[in-house]
């Protein structure tokens, strides 16, 4: 195998430790950093691959996220922009679980299962967070891109939705965008600007949105992008990363899990606040009220919001579209009842993870999908964009079909459409409330949350617990949902479900019932049952 030679060669610098054994999870491959040196480099020989076998270029970002600074992991993005294909995630964890000796017969079983012509040019982009491991790891990726003699470019620090929208915007010859760091943000501002021209009247203090970075790489492209926002906004950074640790008590999960404020921020009572996590794809908001109370809106409120915008500008504009909104079974009870009986969408629930949202969402004309913990963006189909161009342009509109379909234009243009991204939602949800010039405390009025909680569970082996139904009933171990159902019926408004985490060696436990007092003993309860 003399095409494999360079990469017999260069493996001997990035051995794999011995009896390490590691999955492509949920979101890539993700532990702690001082084991990823191998995954990383073989990840740039895979991703070389896949964009040999699609003949576009391939995304490689590192990152892991929400977790724990001192962690790392890696995960592939493929040609529109979105998850790699489950099939390779299953090559990926082949590959990077080979002894060193079997790594070039692997790729050769890869090559020849997908009849890969190894002649055929190859283009990876790689990106990375701002965790100090990160700049090795990424390096090793671009060793191994560089054993398979393919291109590559570095866009060094940037957020996992940039470098999807990096991705994007190559494989469609620039039409979705420049596939820059400066295109992004010429891109998403001046869409922004158009929108807040319809809420001419803002004061500074309605302008204003406090921003905890989580410590991460949000915080540094905040400060880059609000440049481009010409004081449309006025942001007022948190845990900007200059001394706190990353996702250290503060970011989008620790707000989300926990139900309180980072630490390090200075809220008032009535100012809206907003979280994102380690790598800027999700986002949460949030308020205290005068009473000190904190009030959460997580992503489903922002699907909320976002949908009934949507929904009320199509139908101004008089497009026939329909509107869908995809949750997961994390979703607030209240907010699927609220979007289905009040706001007559359509809602549909997919497993846990960004890749079944995303799919379940291009099914329909607009899909609106937010997992509860702020992950989420809003594909609009090919017909949809183009129907709300041509109204935008058509003589025979109407003034106000016209001024709705403009809106919608813009709407467009702000959302990044390859993955959830924490800027973009935010600068789309402060466009709206600036447009219907709602408060964050009218926003949060739309429904009232059942109040809920989630626990972890450590047990020997999680994988016993198998699940069907979008994951909200136990199909094993026998007898777990019966002892569930059980519990479930000594509540008022409950539900409860189990599920063995994709990036956690944990069973998860989800709970929603009329009272705080009652959801946390049934919570409880369920954790019991789960051992
Ligand atoms: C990953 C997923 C996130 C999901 C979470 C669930 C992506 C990009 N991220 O972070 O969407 O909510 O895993 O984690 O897909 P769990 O399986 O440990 O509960
Ligand atoms: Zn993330």
């Amino acid at each position: 195998m003399a095409q494999f030679e360079k990469v017999s060669q260069k493996s001997a610098c990035h051995p794999k430790p011995n009896g390490l054994t590691l999955q492509y999870g949920t979101a890539g491959f993700r532990t702690t950093a001082n084991h990823l040196d191998h995954v990383m480099f073989r990840m740039g020989l895979l991703a070389t691959l896949r964009s040999k076998k699609t003949k576009s270029t391939i995304g490689v970002m590192v990152t892991a996220s929400h977790n724990p600074e001192e962690d790392n992991g890696v995960k592939l993005i493929d040609p529109m922009g979105e998850m790699v294909t489950p099939a390779w995630e299953g090559y990926a964890t082949v590959l990077a679980n080979a002894d060193q000796e079997d790594l070039c017969s692997v790729l050769g079983d890869i090559i020849g299962k997908e009849s890969i012509d190894m002649s055929e040019a190859a283009n990876v982009v790689t990106g990375r967070d701002t965790r100090p491991s990160s700049e090795n790891l990424s390096r090793a990726v671009l060793d191994g891109v560089s054993c398979l003699q393919g291109h590559s470019h570095d866009y060094g620090l940037v957020t996992t939705p940039q470098l999807h929208y990096m991705v994007l915007c190559r494989n469609t010859n620039g039409r979705y965008g420049t596939a820059t760091i400066q295109g992004y943000y010429e891109k998403l501002s001046k869409a922004f600007i158009e929108l807040t021209k319809n809420a001419p009247k803002r004061t500074d203090d309605q302008k204003r949105l406090l921003v905890d970075g989580a410590n991460g790489i949000g915080a540094l492209k905040i400060r880059e992008i609000e440049v481009f926002l010409k004081s449309e906004l006025l942001v007022e950074l948190f845990n900007d990363g200059s001394s706190g640790r990353l996702n250290y008590l503060c970011g989008a999960d620790y707000v989300k899990v926990q139900q309180k404020p980072p630490q390090g921020m200075d809220m008032t009572a009535g100012q809206r606040c907003c979280s994102f996590d380690g790598d800027a794809d999700r986002i949460v908001y949030y308020y205290k009220d005068s009473a000190g109370h904190f009030h959460l809106l997580d992503g489903d409120k922002i699907a909320t919001l976002i949908s009934t915008y949507l929904k009320e500008l199509l139908t101004q504009a008089g497009l026939n579209l329909q509107v869908a909104v995809v949750q997961t079974a994390y979703a607030n009870g209240s907010s699927t009842q609220y979007l289905e009986n009040v706001m007559k969408v359509s809602v549909c629930c997919t497993k846990t993870g960004v890749k079944h949202l995303h799919h379940a969402a291009q099914e329909f004309d607009v899909g609106v999908y937010f997992e509860a913990n702020g992950h989420g963006t809003v594909l609009f189909s090919k017909k949809a964009e183009e129907k709300i161009q041509q109204l935008a342009k058509d003589p025979n509109a109407s003034d106000e079909q016209k001024h709705a379909a403009k809106l919608l234009e813009n709407t467009v243009n702000l959302i990044n459409q390859a993955t959830g991204d924490a800027i973009s939602d935010m600068l789309l949800i402060e466009a709206v409330l600036a447009i219907r010039g709602i408060t964050v405390q009218d926003w949060d009025a739309i429904y009232s949350d059942l109040p809920n909680r989630q626990l972890k569970v450590k047990v020997a082996d999680r994988r016993v617990i198998d699940t069907t139904d979008a994951e909200r009933k136990a199909v094993t171990p026998a007898g777990l949902q019966e002892s569930i159902d059980a519990l479930v019926k000594k509540y008022k408004q409950a539900r409860a479900f189990v599920r063995p985490s994709g990036t956690e060696d944990v069973v998860r436990v989800y709970a929603e019932a009329d009272t705080q007092e009652s959801v946390d003993g049934l919570a409880h309860q369920v954790s019991l049952a789960v051992y």
